[in-house]
């Protein structure tokens, strides 16, 4: 049986690939696993059917025979648990693999949604001048620990992982905003692996939804 997940029936974004099934679509398309979409519209995101899948009345969700999982980062996780590409078989190369996981949802993407936040939904208020230097300041911290990290490497630790997948997904969220331009390798790193057939795929399929 194929899973499924849902996704926006139309997306705010548009289809540039923000809305958070993209890096579920990504992860299938590496793995080589077929998946079936079912289309929610924003209405229905918090009314019981949906919220029985996810309770925070949230797109993606992952249904396959019986077991109902949210949170990207769990779909993620169990996809690549249980197909060969998205995680190293060496045991601790694959527990730093999980902790990048963890690093991206955790440590980096914070900082980039408090900046969305500031931006869009608070950038009317009073206090909000004073207050974005302060965000931004938060943020160019995280991205220059990160990309002191990586250096000139090609992926954060080894071959291409989960990790990186997720680390990339969180990172294109600052494409519009140029906040990336300041850490010229984490902008590489995400072209990177925007070039990967499979993440082309994924972007594709996500795409044709939101301009159908
Ligand atoms: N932590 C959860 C996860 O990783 O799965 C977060 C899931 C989440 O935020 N889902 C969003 C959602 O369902 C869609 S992706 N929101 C509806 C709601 O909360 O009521 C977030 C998103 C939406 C739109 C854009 N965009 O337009 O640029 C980008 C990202």
């Amino acid at each position: 049986m194929r899973p499924t997940i849902t996704v926006f029936d139309r997306s705010p974004d548009k289809g540039v690939g923000l809305a958070r099934d993209t890096r579920v679509r990504w992860a299938f398309e590496e793995v080589g696993q077929p998946y079936d979409v079912r289309l929610v519209a924003f209405a229905a995101l918090k009314e019981p059917a949906h919220l029985a899948l996810n309770p925070f009345g949230q797109i993606p969700t992952y249904e396959e025979n019986g077991l109902a999982l949210f949170e990207t980062g769990s779909i993620i996780l169990h996809i690549a648990e249980r197909h060969g590409g998205l995680l190293p078989e060496d045991a601790d190369a694959r527990a730093r693999a999980i902790s990048w996981m963890f690093a991206a949802v955790n440590t980096v993407e914070p900082p980039i949604l408090d900046l969305q936040t500031a931006r869009f939904f608070e950038g009317d208020r009073p206090w909000a001048q004073e207050r974005l230097p302060l965000v931004m300041e938060r943020l160019h911290n995280r991205l220059k620990q990160l990309a002191a990290h990586l250096g000139d490497k090609e992926w954060l630790d080894g071959d291409f992982s989960a990790g990186d997948l997720m680390m990339v997904h969180v990172l294109q969220r600052l494409k519009p905003s140029g906040a990336l331009n300041a850490c010229p390798n984490l902008a590489a790193y995400v072209e990177r692996a925007h070039a990967r057939p499979a993440y082309k795929r994924a972007f594709e399929a996500q795409h044709a939804v939101n301009t159908r």
